[in-house]
């Protein structure tokens, strides 16, 4: 019996920030004032509108709301690093991503009270809605990439998952498409520590999510996810190969769900609070501000103009999304077929005979 290796694999981790805002200089150079100042701006607003829609929904304002506090960094380091024309495929715990894109708040305050006009692409814009089935969006992610490549567009596509959606086929079927035909896509994994009561380590064997990738025949590489400046890079690096045509790269970017999985859950039920006070230590918010402040990047004046700005624009964002007109209950059959396959108009039929009974119910108990 003879025995040689045939293929070697590994698997970089990338950080520049440490937990008390140091860097590692060679890895930080190049970052200019104006980009550091973005990204200060998106983390503050980030954390501070997911605080204002957690706060909305607990007095009754907004229906049910994952939070992102703890994937800052991750979040907003990587949208930082798409062009416009890049297509942003989320699940449904990317709002940072969101606001990158420029999508305007108060359509996000609407979107989180259930209403599906509110991203459902009116612009045409390349950002698609909130997808709430784990996995499925890596297929559309995957189709789409594939279509930016038969039409020549220069266009890459990102798409973003929890670890959880690596236990579903849809991310392992997405990946080997995207490897055989070298798409253009960043197959973006948030590793949040936990998939509602589930933690990685009952996700998944593997050391890390990004050797996944091996298999499928690309890189994968991991990332400290509360770094914003190591996410930043290691995702301009995969956006930019994508774009020159040498195919997909797997990003574990590890990070922690601070809060609840979504206002329905209590996390500590099953994970305890030593656990949670780890990782306010690496909160990403906090240690990026210690960077900025410890180098002099934005004086007092600065910051604290900032975070006027970013109160304003959330305290307009709310009151314009929740002032909005309610839909029509037939709004949400819309836009999800060009032609409404018959299941789905009978569905549609069946509620509208429901609302019609209801309202009659109420009008007849009304004249009692
Ligand atoms: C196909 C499918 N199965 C189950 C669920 C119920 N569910 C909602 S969120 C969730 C966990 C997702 O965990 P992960 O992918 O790690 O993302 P995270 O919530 O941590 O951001 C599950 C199982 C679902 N939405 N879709």
């Amino acid at each position: 019996m003879a025995q040689e290796q045939i293929g070697q694999f590994g698997i970089n981790h990338v950080s520049i920030l440490d937990k008390e805002g140091n860097v590692d200089e060679k890895l930080a150079s190049g970052f200019t004032k104006e980009q550091l100042s973005e990204m200060y701006y998106y983390m503050n607003l980030l954390r501070k509108f997911d605080e204002k829609l957690f706060n909305l929904q607990r007095s009754g304002k907004i229906g049910t709301y994952a939070q992102t506090k703890g994937q800052e960094a991750s979040e907003i380091g990587s949208g930082l690093a798409l062009s416009e024309n890049d297509w942003f495929v989320p699940s449904f715990r990317e709002l940072g991503v969101y606001l990158t894109r420029k999508v305007p708040k108060n359509l996000l305050v609407q979107a989180w009270n259930g209403d599906t006009r509110a991203l459902g692409n009116p612009n045409h814009s390349h950002n698609l809605p909130i997808s709430i089935p784990i996995g499925s969006q890596c297929i559309h992610a995957t189709g789409i990439a594939w279509a930016s490549q038969i039409k020549q567009e220069k266009d890459v596509t990102i798409v973003y998952f929890g670890e959880g959606a690596t236990s579903e086929g849809d991310f392992h079927e997405a990946m080997n498409f995207a490897g055989v035909f070298n798409l253009p896509i960043v197959f973006f994994c948030q590793r949040n520590g936990w998939s509602i009561s589930t933690p990685t380590t009952k996700e998944t064997k593997s050391e890390t999510i990004a050797q996944k990738a091996i298999a499928y025949g690309f890189k994968g590489i991991q990332v400290d996810g509360n770094d914003v400046l190591a996410v930043n890079k290691v995702t301009t690096q995969a956006i930019e190969k994508a774009r020159s045509g040498d195919g997909p790269t797997l990003i574990e970017s590890i990070t922690y769900r601070m809060g609840d999985h979504t206002t329905s859950d209590d996390s500590m039920k099953y994970r305890t609070q030593e656990e949670i006070n780890e990782w306010e230590n690496k909160d990403p918010v906090l240690r990026f501000e210690k960077y900025i402040t410890n180098n002099n990047i934005l004086n007092e004046q600065e910051k604290t103009d900032i975070h006027n700005a970013i109160e304003r624009e959330i305290q307009e964002a709310v009151e314009q999304g929740l002032s909005v007109e309610k839909p029509n209950p037939e709004q949400m059959f819309e836009d999800v077929f060009a032609q409404m396959p018959e299941m789905l108009k009978e569905q549609k039929e069946e509620l509208l005979n429901e609302i019609i009974q209801m309202s009659e119910q109420n009008n007849n108990g009304g004249n009692q």
